[in-house]
């Protein structure tokens, strides 16, 4: 077992949190001052989403904020494009700010929305940095040569939905987009692959845990995988693990508001070399496990599949 699960999953429900919501999922997470900051997904009663964010010292036992952190904006560009909710926040620190990028689903698809903050009390809208039908954006903690770098996941109609890099000078602009991966034929992540954690530094590469799914007859299954990306070349994927390192096993994974999910958008890497990663279970609860590394590393090495 590469993910052990903390034995009192879930960690947050929505009895934790002090405003009405009907799930508590897919969060961000970064540490901050020492503490875990955690920046959840909540669906509202009326099936949209909004953020909230909950604190904690050990990175186990989290308190929620008396209010959302975000909701839709109400004013500005934002506001048109943020309409039907916000989802699935992702964090990174990058030369002292910390990003955040999100889903702003409104009448006109699925675009994403960059903020930016330093403290998690003050957030600036910066840009929306998609167009229409993009998901799962993940920054990586670091430029290269002098340009910011991000993975997403485009939906296609022609090609399998697939894991694509791109480029920018300053958070705003974007290029030099590539597939780097994608989904494999009759594999558990044959449907459509995203990212998911943004990527972890290691000796040996950059650490991508990302989804897959895989359709079934009840329904698609979402799992948990590793890819490794070169350090100073991050479109280069060093390999793919061909095995899932998670799976919707227990019984807040396998039921709740979407069955059969475990999915992340965070995970905050420790000293003593172990991985605490962060998963919704079923769309609906918080979850944690621990890892080492270098195990997650040798996952992608020891038994490869090919990226594309
Ligand atoms: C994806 C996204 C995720 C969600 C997953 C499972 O398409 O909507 O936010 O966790 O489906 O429902």
């Amino acid at each position: 077992m590469l993910i052990t699960r903390y034995k009192n999953n879930p960690i947050l429900t929505k009895d934790d949190v002090p405003y009405p919501v009907a799930t508590v999922h897919n969060a961000g997470i970064v540490k901050h001052d020492g503490k875990y900051i955690m920046i959840f997904r909540s669906h509202k009663m009326n099936g949209r989403s909004i953020l909230g964010k909950a604190i904690s010292d050990d990175g186990f036992n989290f308190t929620v904020d008396k209010e959302p952190f975000m909701i839709p904006a109400t004013d500005g560009i934002f506001k048109d494009y943020e309409e039907y909710g916000i989802e699935d926040p992702r964090i990174v620190l990058v030369e002292g700010e910390y990003l955040i990028t999100y889903s702003a689903y409104s009448r006109y698809g699925v675009r994403i929305g960059l903020a930016k903050t330093t403290n998690f009390k003050e957030i600036e809208r910066f840009s929306l940095i998609t167009e229409a039908d993009y998901r799962n954006v993940v920054i990586f903690p670091e430029k290269f040569n002098g340009l910011y770098a991000r993975l997403d996941r485009p939906h296609s109609e022609i090609s399998p939905w697939a894991i694509w890099i791109s480029y920018s000078p300053d958070l705003r602009f974007w290029g030099e987009s590539k597939m780097i991966m994608k989904p494999m034929q009759y594999h558990w992540d044959e449907m459509k692959i995203g990212p998911g954690a943004p990527p972890i530094k290691t000796s040996r590469g950059w650490l991508n845990i990302y989804h897959g799914v895989f359709p079934t007859m009840d329904g698609s299954v979402y799992r948990l995988g590793v890819a490794l990306h070169d350090l100073l070349d991050p479109a280069k994927i060093i390999a793919v693990g061909d095995d899932w390192i998670l799976q919707p096993d227990e019984p807040y994974e396998i039921t709740g508001y979407v069955h059969n999910v475990v999915f992340t958008c965070g995970a905050v890497p420790e000293n003593d070399g172990t991985l605490k990663l962060y998963w919704g279970g079923a769309d609906k609860v918080m979850c944690v496990g621990e890892a080492n590394i270098e195990e997650l590393v040798d996952a992608c090495l020891n038994n490869s599949r090919n990226p594309l």
